[in-house]
């Protein structure tokens, strides 16, 4: 079988990344798809378009991956694929798809994938061969005459010891233009879901509620199978569970293991394990990515962050000390006046943060702030629905919002900014 991997384009230049990262979960999926011929098109960086690979490649089936933003652009390829040749399987998965399968409810589109994908694709994928139809198979969402159908639910597994190493070596992967801070690096993930209860955050859905993890000896594995020097962890929270990573830690010293680390660990999680983070560092913890998201308690709070500012200043001093680079990650609330805005550049500031990183706060879909913000969204053009634009009312003239909010990453990182910091263009 001929499977087409599909990572759409993105959506808006605005969101000039500083850096592009794999597109690690259609390089996992792929893990499960042994005896396929496979074909990446990764259209965040490729120059092929879609209609010029369904000519060369043929395939039997075409999977595409997304996220809330992207939304219109992968129905826009699953249905040039299905008009290419109506033969086609057309499936889409990932984030959004398992959070709003209703935008995928299309003719053109024959399954959504709900969830964790390895298995349920694998499945497509045989039922394809054999010509047989996909309506039973477990873990789907149908579009089926104007409205989706859902097969009984796929249960998650236990532990992501099981699920496949990804396929980094696909053709039509382009590992020279997957670079973090300028260089080459890896993105590995090692959980999935998260203990907390941020009411922003739509980790939680994606396994149900559940903090699922590979173990200790599985990503030493992992890594000792990666070429690049930086990796990244691709999880929602890394230290979820303080042992497994106090264990990660010891293997990787006792093996003599050489890599450069790029994590996200909540700031209270750093106050607790201010050693730990010590211990890290000796073995190449470089980058610490934290979701501060705000600088005053009540807005904390109203989040549902369970931290607190005090805690935020800890985390930043522990780091420092440690002289691990920050990645402040922060959130502009819709709300904000002049006086935030300026606040939060001060702070920023003030507590030299290595690379912030500033999103709109922006109710996504499968997250409680959705449920409890949906009847006040401006638009539901979900291309804004990217965390660089407001999709609630703003307090300050929309333009002046969308002004000030461009300037925190004009003051940050200058207008020259270059690959290796963010750079956004009005
Ligand atoms: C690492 C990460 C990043 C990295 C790298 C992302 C990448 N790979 O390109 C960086 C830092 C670059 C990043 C950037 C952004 N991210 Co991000 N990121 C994550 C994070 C923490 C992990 C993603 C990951 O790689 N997981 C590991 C893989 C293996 O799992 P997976 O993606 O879930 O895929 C599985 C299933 O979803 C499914 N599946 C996925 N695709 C497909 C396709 C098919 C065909 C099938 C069958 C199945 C399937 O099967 C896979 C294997 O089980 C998630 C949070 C999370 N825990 O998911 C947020 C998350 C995905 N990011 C998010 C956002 C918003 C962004 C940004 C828009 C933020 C910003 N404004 O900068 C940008 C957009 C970047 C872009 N357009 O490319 C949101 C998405 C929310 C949404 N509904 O849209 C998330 C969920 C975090 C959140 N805020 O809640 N991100
Ligand atoms: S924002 Fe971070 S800590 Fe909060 S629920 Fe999401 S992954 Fe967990």
């Amino acid at each position: 079988m001929r499977v087409l991997l599909v990572r759409p384009p993105r959506h808006d230049p605005r969101l000039a990344l500083p850096y592009g990262a794999e597109p690690l979960a259609l390089e996992t999926v792929a893990g499960a798809l042994d005896d396929c011929d496979l074909l990446l098109l990764d259209l965040q960086f490729a120059t092929e378009s879609i209609e010029e690979a369904l000519a060369r490649f043929s395939p039997d089936v075409v999977a595409a991956t997304g996220y809330t933003a992207d939304a219109y652009r992968v129905n826009a390829l699953l249905r040039a694929s299905k008009q290419h040749d109506d033969r086609i399987l057309t499936v889409v998965g990932g984030h959004h798809a398992t959070v709003a399968p209703g935008s995928f409810s299309f003719p053109w589109i024959d399954a959504i994938v709900l969830g964790m994908g390895e298995r349920t694709l694998r499945e497509l994928v045989q039922r394809s061969a054999e010509h047989r139809p996909v309506d039973d198979v477990r873990g789907l969402a149908l579009p089926r005459d104007g409205r989706l159908s859902f097969t009984e639910p796929r249960p998650g597994p236990q532990t992501l010891d099981d699920t496949p190493v990804p396929r980094r070596d696909l053709e039509g992967a382009l590992p020279e233009r997957y670079r973090l801070f300028g260089e080459p690096f890896a993105l590995v993930n090692t959980a999935r879901g998260c203990p907390h209860r941020c009411n922003f955050c739509s980790v939680q859905s994606e396994t149900k509620g559940r903090y699922l993890t590979k173990s200790a000896e599985r990503i030493l594995s992992e890594l000792a199978g990666i070429e690049a020097q930086l990796v990244r962890f691709a999880d929602g929270n890394t230290f979820g569970d303080v042992r497994r990573m106090r264990t990660l830690q010891e293997r990787i010293r006792a093996a003599g293991l050489r890599k450069r680390f790029v994590f996200d660990v909540r700031a209270d999680t750093i106050v607790a394990n201010a050693r730990l983070m010590e211990s890290w560092r000796d073995v190449g913890l470089e980058y610490v990515a934290v979701g501060f998201e705000a600088v005053h308690d009540r807005r904390l709070a109203s989040l549902n962050k369970a931290t607190t500012v005090a805690e935020n200043e800890r985390a930043i001093s522990i780091l420092h000390q440690n002289g691990i680079r920050i990645v402040g990650q922060f959130m502009v609330d819709p709300d904000f006046g002049e006086e935030d805005f300026d606040g939060l550049l001060a702070f920023v500031q003030r507590h030299r943060i290595d690379l912030p990183k500033f999103t709109v706060t922006t109710p996504l879909p499968g997250t409680p702030l959705f449920r409890q913000e949906e009847s006040r969204l401006t638009t539901r053009d979900y291309r804004r629905f990217d965390t660089m634009h407001a999709v609630l009312p703003t307090r300050l003239p929309q333009q002046s919002f969308e002004a000030r909010f461009l300037e925190l990453y004009a003051r940050c990182y200058g207008s020259g900014a270059g690959e290796g910091v963010w750079r956004l263009r009005p």
